[in-house]
């Protein structure tokens, strides 16, 4: 009787503490031995010249989330979970949504069972749009209860966003139930003035998002969220930062010994605004929030990442086609920016990008990749040491990586139910060639094979890392 189930032999390890030429031995879903050399297995995965890293954790994917008009994004659990297995994750934290007027309960149970039919392993956020009395008091220590772990607030959008006093109230039941809280800053006030008047001159192309949200309505919300959150003692992530002025408010943050961590996202460091203003419609398939900024911000968004001040870099992966009525498109092809919905996809591209323009680049060395795409957003949701890392006891969830591989991004590299890729033609150098999701091969040169329904759901109990300092700027502790 072999001692392994699947023996992975002769690759590159690496963990963010390093990496070493070594064997990986997995056994029911888990490692269970890294040697030089391991005994014998069933299966026998040769890895030379290949890196051995753990799978991808893409900790802030927007998949087949309903939306408040009724439209759902268009990736199911099981086409996201294909597109992340062709890119080299194995892991994803998604958005249970509310809307204003409704509850949060009622939405858990019917995300819930649209995630367990997809084969990727998945744990959620609770979007708070609505914090009423009954939200905040009933039902969010039921949705802690089950497993949900951070809130996610929304500074600016229409319907989702928050006032200062409501992102206070979320703020309060994060520490109470020991919970993080993500937050997408941006001022909404100066968004809606700056797009009524856009819009009143005639600028109403796409190109024009990216004028309706420069970097200052960025850097205020970030500022004001990181201030709100150290009056309360409350831990928070601020999610896809565009631009140095918003990190600069994380770096002081961090600086002061706050509890608050900063993400950014592949289009962060690749796209700009003139992909918006391409001709026609083409614009909105670069269109996101935050609004790509330019070459030159890519360049210190990559210092930050250096710095540490930005540690986790996620997809915001958002299910909009270009065509159809469920997309880009859906309120007509001459529509106002204001009325295309954004977003853009990226799980399968995370990776790639990543390492190409990081790694490959000369920018930031392999064990930082680690950290930035498994490690740290593992560690952060609290779902470290089970996923993000290849240690004796954590789930098998590996991925081979072809380091010398060039590979140009087409849409049908993504395998995703998105009809366009908005990294088309972006050539990269590393590519993964083998994913294994808890010790099964999930995907193999590109053929992605995975049972749906085969996704596990990750709850998450409490952890040290969000916890308050029990520091607040003049000792009052609020209930
Ligand atoms: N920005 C978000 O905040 N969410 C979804 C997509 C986007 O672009
Ligand atoms: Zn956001
Ligand atoms: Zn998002």
């Amino acid at each position: 009787m072999p001692e392994y189930d699947i023996a992975i032999r002769g690759g590159l390890v690496a963990t963010s503490f390093g990496a070493a030429r070594c064997d990986i031995g997995i056994k029911d879903g888990r490692i269970a031995a890294i040697a030089e050399r391991i005994g014998d297995a069933a299966q026998v995965i040769e890895a030379d010249g290949l890196f051995v890293l753990p799978g991808g954790v893409d900790t802030h994917c927007h998949i087949e989330q309903p939306e408040a008009n009724g439209t759902v994004h268009e990736d199911s659990f099981v086409t996201a979970s294909a597109s992340a297995f062709a890119g080299g994750t194995t892991s994803a934290v998604c958005f249970i949504p509310q809307f204003k007027g409704g509850g949060i309960l009622e939405r858990f149970a019917d995300y819930k069972a649209r995630g367990a039919k997809g084969m990727l392993d998945h744990a959620f956020h609770q979007i708070i749009a609505d914090p009423t009395d009954a939200v905040i008091n009933e039902e969010v220590p039921k949705v802690v209860a089950e497993g949900v772990r951070s809130l996610k607030v929304f500074l600016t959008y229409e319907p989702l966003h928050l006032n200062d006093a409501e992102f206070i109230k979320v703020l309060l039941a994060a520490r109470r139930h020991g919970c993080l809280v993500t937050v997408h800053c941006e001022n909404y006030d100066a968004i809606g003035w700056r797009t009524r008047a856009l819009l009143e001159a005639g600028m109403t192309a796409p190109k024009y998002h990216a004028w309706s949200r420069p970097r200052v309505v960025e850097r205020e919300a970030t500022h004001r969220a990181i201030a709100l959150a150290e009056l309360v003692d409350q831990p928070i992530q601020v999610f896809h930062v565009s631009c140095e002025e918003a990190a600069e408010e994380i770096a002081r943050a961090q600086a002061r010994g706050l509890k608050v961590w900063g993400e950014t996202c592949p289009q962060y460091v690749t796209l700009t605004a003139a992909h918006m203003d391409r001709p026609g419609f083409e614009g909105a398939k670069f269109m996101c929030s935050p609004a790509p900024r330019d070459t030159a911000e890519h360049a210190r968004i990559w210092e930050m990442i250096r710095r540490g001040t930005l540690d986790v870099v996620s997809s915001d992966h958002c299910g909009f086609s270009y065509e159809g009525t469920q997309g880009k498109a859906q309120n007509g092809r001459d529509a106002v920016f204001r009325d295309i919905p954004n977003g853009i996809p990226g799980l399968a591209a995370r990776l790639p990008i990543v390492f190409s323009e990081g790694v490959s680049k000369g920018r930031i060395g392999l064990e930082d990749f680690v950290k930035l795409t498994a490690t740290n957003p593992a560690r952060i949701m609290g779902l470290y040491p089970r996923k993000g890392v290849i240690q004796p006891g954590s789930d098998a969830d590996i991925v081979l990586w072809d380091a010398a591989k060039k590979v140009t991004i087409t849409n049908a590299l993504m395998q995703h139910a998105i009809d366009y890729t908005p990294y088309e033609g972006l050539e990269v150098t590393g590519w993964p060639a083998m994913t294994i999701r808890r010790g099964e091969v999930v995907m193999r040169d590109g053929k992605v094979q995975a049972e749906p329904g085969s996704g596990r759901y990750l709850p998450r109990g409490p952890y040290d890392l969000v916890k308050p300092r029990g520091i607040t700027p003049d000792g009052f502790v609020a209930p």
